[in-house]
């Protein structure tokens, strides 16, 4: 776990220094034929949604998933702290063909987290499974390892990981910078200002959150919508200050500023 540890930081110090980062999805090729008794893995996607993450798991041999015969677990260290849970990982998605559930390491034991976000679905010798945010503890960036198993992963019996070693990686990416277009501000007519979020992986979304706030003549102008203003027929000539502070998916940029004449 410790290389695992020092692998992150040295990941994270990357993602610092530069704003290109590896894209997505997150992917673990898995042998096949090595899972004796066990359901197969071949491959493993690590994919984002909205407010969610997405486990996408490829079989060989078109096992059934049956309850309480095969058993995929992903095992996940959302804190990214080897001294909580058992090697560092305190949450578990247990999912088949019937469905998923979230359990958490608690008092030394596996216990499940009613009513967490998670679901699976499983066609085509793929298990789908999503997990919120949220039931991730609002996790950003996690370790993760997918184990499949013939019967409870706890207990004796055939197992398949993947990864096979060291668990994988997987990091939403940061905000780059806020892009945020303010339309024609002409006295009396409404104004809106467009805004949405580049990434550090260069993909472009809409923010989470959002807080526009004009100013004019050092005043806070009421808002239209969120965020859309009437301009006072006597702003004519004034200069408007628009600012703007978005976050996406946990992570907040710097606000942004725009100031134009109105006309
Ligand atoms: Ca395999
Ligand atoms: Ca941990």
């Amino acid at each position: 776990m410790r290389a695992l540890v020092l692998l992150c930081l040295a990941t994270a110090a990357l993602t610092a220094a530069s704003p290109a980062r590896a894209a997505e999805p997150v992917v673990v090729e898995d042998e096949a034929g090595d899972s004796g008794e066990a359901p197969d893995i071949v491959h493993v996607e690590v994919t984002r949604a909205s407010g969610a993450v997405v486990f996408a798991v490829r079989f060989s041999g078109s096992p059934t998933l049956a309850r309480d015969v095969q058993l995929v677990t992903i095992l996940l260290d959302a804190d990214r702290d080897e001294t909580t849970g058992p090697d560092g990982t305190e949450l578990a998605i247990r999912a088949d063909a019937g469905g998923a559930r979230l359990e958490a390491w608690q008092d030394a034991l596996w216990q499940e987290v009613p009513g967490a976000a998670v679901r699976s679905s499983y066609a085509a010798d793929v298990l789908t499974v999503t997990v919120g945010r949220a039931a991730l503890e609002g996790s950003r960036a996690f370790e993760f390892v997918v184990a499949a198993s013939e019967g409870d992963l706890d207990l004796e019996g055939t197992v398949d990981y993947a990864p096979d070693v060291e668990p994988a990686s997987f990091a939403l990416p940061g905000i780059a910078r806020v892009i945020a277009e303010v339309g024609a501000a002409r006295a009396g007519r409404r104004l809106t200002a467009a805004v949405a979020v580049v990434l550090s992986d260069g993909s472009r979304e809409p923010p989470t959150t959002l807080v526009c706030t004009a100013r004019l003549r050092g005043l806070v102008l009421a808002r239209s919508g969120r965020c859309a203003w009437r301009l006072p027929a006597s702003a004519s000539g004034a200069m408007l200050v628009v600012t703007v502070a978005a976050t996406w998916e946990g992570a907040t940029a710097r606000p942004v500023t725009r100031r134009v004449r109105v006309r």
